[in-house]
């Protein structure tokens, strides 16, 4: 699974304080490349930044965080934002030598998708493809897969390449009600057998949101979408048990020829203590 590193995330809380936010506003450049690096370590492709709760200076925020984050890592960066003067800062001040950048994210919103677009077809990026549209969110699985196919459409349409399209379902808190698992694996799956060169993602840290130990939550939802096949997801690698159980399963599931992965973890000793 490719791992899109989450914690640069300026809504994330510890013991109810904002940290990430305040190292933003602060400007504490080694703060935040203390986290990226630790990322980068614990195996992130992708390092996610995200300053979406900031109301004023979200724009310079993010143009920061790319400057601060690259300096201190050699895998590209993930731009988790809506607001295209975000996004055009960040893209500007973006080192392209660090490879490939991921756009998170692009909709079916009429302005946003129409704004986004130009970003991902002149940087040549990766995309994440949100299943909503002018209606919002749909809870209804069956109508997601339907903003899905459209955005899928549209956007090979668009000249953009099948494997640089992540079609995210949208991962739904467990705490709303129902079957938040069953329909994001019935989205994932359709997704998969229509569309296959298309790839799928998730922000998986979502399902447990507003629960009480929500890391076993966010560990059997990655498990279960895993076994649907889901290609990228947006987590917190440096929970380890959540690392090896997602190398337990890509073994299981036939994506770690003869398990040389999860046995070359074994050998680094990853798995003591867990
Ligand atoms: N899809 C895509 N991008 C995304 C998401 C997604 N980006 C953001 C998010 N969802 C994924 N990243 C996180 C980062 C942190 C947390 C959850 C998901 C997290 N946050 C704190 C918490 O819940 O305690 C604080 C949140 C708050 O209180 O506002 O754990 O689905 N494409």
């Amino acid at each position: 699974m490719l791992i899109v590193g989450e914690r640069i995330n300026t809504s994330r809380k510890v013991k109810s304080e904002r940290v990430i936010e305040a190292m933003v506003v602060n400007r504490d450049a080694e703060a935040i490349q203390k986290l990226a690096k630790s990322q980068q370590d614990a195996g992130s492709a992708y390092i996610d930044i995200n300053a979406g709760t900031l109301t004023s200076g979200e724009p310079e925020a993010l143009e920061w965080l790319t400057q601060v984050v690259q300096e201190a890592v050699t895998v590209p960066i993930c731009f988790d934002t809506p607001n295209p003067q975000a996004l055009e800062l960040a893209l500007a001040a973006y080192d392209r030598s660090k490879g490939q950048p991921f756009i998170n994210s692009i909709t079916a919103e009429t302005d946003r998708y129409s704004t986004i677009l130009p970003f991902v077809l002149e940087q040549k990026s990766k995309v994440i493809a949100l299943a909503m549209d002018d209606t919002g969110i749909q809870p209804d699985a069956s109508k997601r897969l339907d903003v899905a196919r459209k955005l899928v459409s549209d956007l090979a349409a668009a000249g953009v390449p099948l494997a640089d399209i992540y079609v995210d379902p949208l991962t739904f808190p467990i705490g709303s009600g129902g079957d938040v698992a069953i329909a994001m694996m019935s989205v994932l799956e359709a997704i998969k057998s229509e569309f296959p060169g298309v790839q799928t993602i998730a922000g998986l840290s979502n399902v447990s949101h507003g629960m009480p130990a929500r890391k076993f939550l966010n560990s059997a939802m990655t498990v279960l979408c895993l076994g649907k096949g889901l290609d990228a997801g947006i987590i917190d690698p440096n929970d380890k048990m959540l690392m090896a159980l997602i190398a337990a399963a890509e073994a299981l599931m036939g994506r770690d020829e003869y398990c040389a992965g999860y046995i070359k973890l074994h050998r680094k000793g990853f798995f003591e203590g867990l």
